[in-house]
């Protein structure tokens, strides 16, 4: 059994330079002129980002495969090859003008403890598996996390690759083109036992760095819901059509907006109400829109508030409608999260033993972890990003605490595929 000293030693393994420069290595690929990636799912640089993690990991001689969703997996075999593995990782999909770290630093961790395990030959009862989520971010395809989703059987394969962009290509069309690129690669069927998931992550908040410590202890995700809103009116003539004749779909669009704002409004400014996505068609200066899509993410620890405000939604878009025909389509709804306390626990006693400060915080942005919490023992490591700076290019983060992410992640793996 990987006793302490093994999983101390293994932690001590961990090359911080390494790590850092396969951040950048990645960071290549999708990069945009502002400093970040736009890797979005299923497109040619999500493809090649899985491409360069399967050529790293035929270097150390680990086998790679792939699910019907494109979820990827690297393999480190145990000395029990039928035991349920442990699992960790996250994602490489990004936002349209994501940062070097969402997502990428969990499989890049993970990955830098599965080549320490290598060099020191470390032998592990259990399997253990670096996994890259399909789709997490959710920015082009609904719903967001779709990979791990589609793992734990939450929703129909089917469904899920129905699910068409804003330009109407349909997930299962671009999953299609990316695997057509990774065709070599080994296939397996969709879901199976997991022993535990832990997932390193760059925290998207400020808690960490204003506290002034390296490592998150995460508890839990708050809930979330998303919503897609469609408000259809009717074209007219900018200049002949009477202001009271008209559906105009954008003018009802603003009044919703306007009063679910104030409805989301809350003193302690705990509520996230965001509307990410506004589209207007024809989108032309001289034509009374008859077309707006607007998306809604909505956040809240507490099940019961989430569940009160995502009620209200329909009813004030319809109160708001002026004319237009208003459809307000529930896409997504994952309820508060805790972490197995066993897991949790685990992440906390590595931090200490490893002498890293550290603090416990829920997650405010959501994660695969979320959706892995609901079949095995499932947890989370944090390092801080700087601001808080996320889903934006300028994010970025410090070699020592990716390292630091990446020790405590090693000794937790060690132990957990040694149980
Ligand atoms: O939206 C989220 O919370 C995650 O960062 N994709
Ligand atoms: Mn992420
Ligand atoms: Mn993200």
């Amino acid at each position: 059994m990987a006793g302490e000293r093994e999983a101390a030693a293994l932690a001590a393994a961990i090359d911080e330079a390494r790590l850092w420069q396969r951040h950048l290595d990645m960071a290549r690929l999708g990069a945009t002129p502002g400093g970040g990636v736009n890797r979005q799912a299923f497109s040619p640089a999500d493809g090649e980002a899985r491409r360069l993690l399967i050529r790293w990991a035929q270097e150390l001689g680990l086998a790679a495969s792939l699910d019907p969703i494109g979820n990827l997996f690297i393999r480190r075999p145990g000395r029990e090859p039928q035991a349920e593995p442990v699992l960790t990782g996250s994602h490489l999909d990004s936002q349209p003008t994501g940062g070097k770290f969402d997502g990428a630093y969990g499989v890049l961790a993970g990955f830098e403890v599965l080549e320490a395990m290598q060099r020191c030959g470390m032998e592990t009862r259990r399997p253990v598996e670096l996994v890259v989520w399909s789709n997490e971010e959710g920015s082009r395809f609904q719903p967001a996390c779709m990979g791990s989703v589609a793992f734990i059987g939450a929703r129909p394969l089917a469904e899920l690759l129905a699910a068409r962009d804003w330009e109407g290509m349909t997930a299962g069309e671009a999953l299609e083109a990316m695997l057509a690129t990774l065709a070599e690669v080994p296939r397996r069927p969709l879901g199976f036992p997991v022993a535990a998931y832990l997932e390193a992550h760059i925290e998207q908040g400020p808690l960490l760095e204003a506290a002034g410590v390296p490592i998150g202890v995460v508890t839990g995700v708050q809930g979330l819901h998303r919503y897609l809103v469609e408000v259809v009116g009717e074209a007219a003539h900018a200049g002949t059509t009477p202001l009271r004749q008209r559906k105009d779909a954008l003018k009802a669009a603003v009044s919703m907006i306007h009063a679910l704002e104030g409805v989301m409004a809350d003193a302690t400014d705990t509520v996230r109400f965001t509307v990410g996505r506004f589209d207007v068609a024809p989108g032309s200066p001289n034509v009374v829109p008859s077309r707006v899509r607007f998306t809604i993410d909505l956040r809240h620890p507490e099940a019961e508030v989430l569940a009160r405000l995502g009620g209200q939604i329909g009813p004030l878009c319809q109160a708001h409608a002026r004319g237009c025909a208003v459809t307000v389509t529930r896409l997504s709804a994952v309820p508060p999260t805790r972490f197995h306390p066993r897991i949790v626990s685990l992440v906390r006693h590595w931090a200490t033993a490893l002498g890293l400060p550290h603090r416990e915080l829920l997650s405010g942005a959501g994660h695969d972890a979320m959706h892995l919490a609901a079949v095995c023992p499932a947890g989370m490591i944090f390092v801080p990003c700087a601001g808080g700076i996320s889903h934006n290019e300028a994010e970025s983060a410090r070699p020592a605490d990716l390292a630091a992410g990446a020790r405590v992640l090693a000794a937790c793996l060690a132990e957990l595929a040694a149980t």
